[in-house]
């Protein structure tokens, strides 16, 4: 008789749980690093075995002349940044961004437009006609392009779009100091056509703009009390950029970036969390605890949207310096 030795249990460490309260929230971006890096990082090995980190490139097809005041945004006509209102890019010059992306070895292409909503008409057809055009790469396709309506959004899932961004930004007692004109309400409302028609939510915020540690905590427990939770949670730290009113905030303390990493892969376990906005400030140390305070995601290219991020050479090898596997075979298909 051959005797079979107990099979170890696998022990999960994570819960998925949608009731997170704001003093739980405050509680976990206020642990002691140690404990919360060592927390993160279990749940993270537990929920997503691999380190596996996915490359988002991003584009901007429709740049500046926004008519919302989103106080951090160089996009903004109501703000005076060197950006300056131009045409919305071509269909093919876009697909052979995105070809450029795929040889980099990005996953994810994903397209930005400076607009307050979309609205019907050639630019959206165009629109739609890029998305299709992306996933025939083979890439996964996100847009972000303010509101939608629920027939967009059902044109937008037809069309093959795996994701659309739509940042909720900071919480919602912060908000009114960063956004007059479109509420929180009309945000939450964008995500829910955006999740009723099927197509996954890519939504984050961004710190650095002058938040309590409240407001963090609370935007974190806007996003974790999401039933699903969104796919994709980008943290941005924000890019002061001249001519915009937050021009003059000096750049958080990186440790601040792993601390609202850490948590959010603690509070959404199963999350793409993405390092965005604001890796060049943060270098390559802080760069490597958020990826073992479990960002599983980056935007690798040598731009943002107006902004720059660091060049794919030095992603690259910190990628590699850190030992996780970029993506060619995801698992996940957020
Ligand atoms: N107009 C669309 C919208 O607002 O949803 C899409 C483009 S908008 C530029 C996408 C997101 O980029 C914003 O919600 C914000 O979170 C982020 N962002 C913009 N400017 C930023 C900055 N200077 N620093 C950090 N994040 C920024
Ligand atoms: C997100 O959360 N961050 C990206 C993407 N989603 C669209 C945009 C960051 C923009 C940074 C400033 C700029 O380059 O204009
Ligand atoms: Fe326009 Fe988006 Fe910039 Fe706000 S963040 S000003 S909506 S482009």
């Amino acid at each position: 008789m051959t005797l079979l030795a107990a099979k170890p249990q696998k022990v999960e460490v994570f819960d998925i749980r949608h009731n997170w309260t704001l003093t739980e929230v405050k509680d976990l971006l206020e642990k002691p690093l140690m404990d919360l890096l060592w927390k993160a990082q279990s749940v993270h090995r537990s929920a997503n075995p691999g380190y596996k980190v996915q490359l988002a490139s991003l584009l901007s097809v429709k740049t500046g002349g926004c008519s919302e005041d989103c106080a951090y945004c160089p996009q903004s006509s109501h703000n005076n940044s060197e950006v300056s209102a131009s045409a919305p890019l071509n269909i093919d010059p876009v697909l052979d961004r995105a070809k450029a992306a795929k040889a980099a070895g990005a996953d994810r292409f994903c397209m930005g437009w400076a607009w307050r909503e979309i609205r019907d008409g050639q630019p959206f057809e165009s629109m739609l006609e890029m998305v299709r055009g992306v996933r025939a790469l083979g890439l996964e396709a996100c847009v972000t392009a303010g509101m939608l309506t629920d027939n967009q959004a059902h044109r937008l899932a037809e069309a093959g779009l795996t994701a659309y961004n739509h940042n909720l930004d900071t919480s919602p007692e912060n908000y009114e100091r960063i956004i007059t004109t479109r509420t929180y309400q009309d945000r939450l409302e964008t995500l829910e056509r955006v999740r009723s028609a099927g197509i996954s939510v890519c939504c984050g915020g961004i710190i650095g703009m002058g938040e309590s540690l409240t407001d963090r905590a609370s935007l974190l427990r806007v996003l974790a009390t999401m039933n699903p939770h969104p796919e994709s949670v980008p943290i941005n730290s924000l890019v002061a950029v001249e001519g915009t009113p937050l021009e003059n905030l000096s750049s958080i303390d990186p440790l601040e970036m792993v601390r609202m990493v850490a948590t959010a892969r603690i509070l959404m376990p199963k999350s793409r969390v993405r390092l965005s906005a604001g890796r060049e400030q943060l270098g390559r140390e802080a760069q490597v605890l958020c990826l073992l305070a479990g960002a599983d995601s980056i935007f690798y290219g040598d731009t943002l949207l107006t902004t720059s991020n660091p060049i794919v050479e030095a992603d690259r090898e910190l990628l590699s310096q850190a030992g996780v596997q970029v993506n060619w075979d995801l698992t996940k298909d957020d």
